[in-house]
């Protein structure tokens, strides 16, 4: 009754079909309002499922344009919302009266076994964009029709988001994760860090972009708790206030993307060669890191280090720990079929690698396979899992010299310095900071790693991007039938190269992603794929 009642404000726009994707549902910022007051209706029963325990919801669109918003579901371990609920999602927010959106519901409650009398506990947050507050109270006003209790985390990180849950659900157990508050966010990374970097005061400053959105609040107080003998930031693109500025020429993803500085950061004071940046995506769980070689306005002297250097960055450090503590377990590594092929050829020779379709919950759960398990998108969404089995290893094994007893107090801080909820930028930052502290390295030594097949990766418009269907992670094409073979021979008449072809889960579009041995010839490659693909 209460359900027929409140869905009078929130009926489904006419001609619109949502869909709860790789990152929940994501569209025009206006038009979401009666998704997020479903989105809260299905939080609400999916806390009650979980035996009352805290959920999430946030509201961002990350990287897309500010125009844009989103919503996202949290269970109840921080994690992304179990992947057998999504199509109740998608047809609860598509549901054309109150009868079809009570159907939905109530077929959920049978299927997953709700038991409604147990009361519901969701707490919800929000980035920076303007429809967040419209939105926002639809979620309230679907929380209240099902009588929820909730928690009003406003402002916050979509990491941040994950992180609450996962402290508060675990708060007085074994697996306490931290003070379930931001202080106390800021509290555990900032300890962490402090430990890993004592006796190594920062040598450089660090630029950080934080794409005009929540990133730059969240950096502001985490200095507060990391002094500057500790952490030298000089924060830029900052300005959460003015309208259209958020994603607007900065960002991790305009970055990673155009290969290329912030818009007008070259013509920044004090910004020059040698200079070590990084930048945040809207909601500030991806990260990109990259420096100048040279002059910042020579278009050469932009070197990227982007996800797949920040794993190979990560594993190779965390293999050595582990390799030094004499702790008996095994760190592995997981990619997408966007990784460069010379990430994955210099990740193979080191530690056991696995590729997933795209989107975090793949990478995650597979993640969660290895003791030790490092997943990076290329564009920066990542983090590294540590098993309950490894966690126990390495604070019971007793080390055999100092030298052990060193990297097992490094393992340990890592731990607690690592956001293993989901992909975090501030801590993946701390993290990238620690490692070249340590090994006292610049980015050049960092990039020297390996270097970067030439890539590119292109959009396509298709009249209908559901008709590409794809296997082997994304790599092979399906469907449209005979596609695949026309690329493989296109792709056969190029040094080193590879090619794939697959529907966005965010965009309405087809993404076309080619790498060439020769960077002469990779536009050649990339938009002869394009075209068999229009
Ligand atoms: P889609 O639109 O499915 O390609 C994009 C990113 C993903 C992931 C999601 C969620 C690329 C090529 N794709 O997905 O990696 O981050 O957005 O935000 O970067
Ligand atoms: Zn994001």
């Amino acid at each position: 009754m209460l359900i027929e009642e409140a869905y009078k404000e929130y009926p489904k726009p006419e001609g619109i079909k949502f869909t709860y994707g790789t990152a929940g549902i994501r569209t025009k910022g206006d038009i979401l309002q009666s998704s997020c007051f479903r989105m809260a209706l299905i939080s609400a029963l999916r806390s009650k499922k979980l035996g009352g325990k805290m959920v999430g919801v946030m509201v961002t669109a990350s990287h897309n344009l500010e125009e844009d918003n989103g919503i996202k579901a949290i269970d109840s371990r921080g994690e992304m919302l179990e992947s057998s609920w999504e199509p109740y999602c998608t047809e609860a927010v598509n549901a054309n009266s109150a009868k079809e959106l009570i159907a939905v519901l109530d077929q959920l409650v049978k299927t997953c076994k709700v038991d409604l009398s147990v009361p519901a506990l969701v707490i919800y947050g929000h980035d920076t964009r303007p429809t967040c507050p419209m939105l926002v109270k639809a979620v309230v006003e679907g929380l209240a029709t099902m009588g929820a209790t909730v928690i009003d985390a406003g402002l916050k990180t979509t990491p941040q988001l994950h992180y609450l849950v996962r402290a508060h659900n675990t708060q007085g157990t074994p697996d306490a994760y931290g003070e379930p508050t931001e202080m106390g966010y800021y509290d555990k990374l900032s300890k962490a860090f402090a430990k890993l970097v004592a006796g190594k005061p920062p040598k450089t400053t660090l630029v950080v972009d934080c794409a005009n959105g929540v990133g730059a609040y969240a950096l502001m107080q985490l200095q507060q708790h990391i002094p500057e003998s500790l952490l030298k930031v000089r924060a830029l693109r900052t300005d959460i206030k003015t309208r259209g500025a958020l994603n607007d020429g900065c960002g991790a993803d305009y970055v990673k993307t155009n290969q290329r500085l912030p818009l007008g950061l070259e013509k920044e004071k004090g910004i020059e060669a040698g200079q070590r940046l990084c930048s945040y995506d809207g909601d500030a769980d991806r990260i990109v890191y990259y420096y100048l070689r040279g002059p910042p306005q020579q278009k050469e002297s932009f070197r990227l280090l982007d996800g797949d250097k920040i794993a190979s960055l990560a594993a190779d450090h965390l293999n050595d720990l582990v390799k030094r503590a004499g702790v008996a377990i095994e760190v592995g590594c997981v990619q997408t079929a966007y990784a460069n092929g010379s990430s994955t050829k210099y990740l193979e020779q080191r530690v056991p690698v696995t590729c997933t379709p795209t989107g975090v919950k793949h990478l995650h759960h597979a993640a969660e396979r290895y003791d030790v398990g490092v997943y990076f998108e290329a564009n920066g969404h990542g983090t590294i899992l540590f098993s309950s089995e490894a966690q126990q290893k390495i604070h019971e094994t007793s080390p055999s010299s100092p030298a052990a007893e060193d990297a097992l107090e490094q393992l340990k801080s890592l731990i607690d310095l690592i956001n293993q909820t989901v992909g975090d930028a501030l801590s993946d930052m701390l993290l990238v900071e620690v490692i070249l502290r340590t090994k006292d390295w610049d980015c050049q030594e960092w990039d020297s790693a390996y270097e970067d097949l030439p890539n590119k990766l292109l959009k396509v418009n298709v009249k209908d991007r559901f008709m590409f269907v794809t296997e082997d992670a994304e790599r092979k094409l399906v469907k449209p039938e005979g596609l695949q073979a026309k690329i493989d021979e296109l792709v056969a008449k190029y040094k080193d190269a590879r090619s794939f072809v697959r529907p966005s889960g965010t965009e309405d579009c087809v993404r076309v992603y080619a790498e060439a041995g020769v960077a002469g010839e990779l536009n050649s490659l990339a938009n002869g794929v394009a075209k068999l693909v229009a």
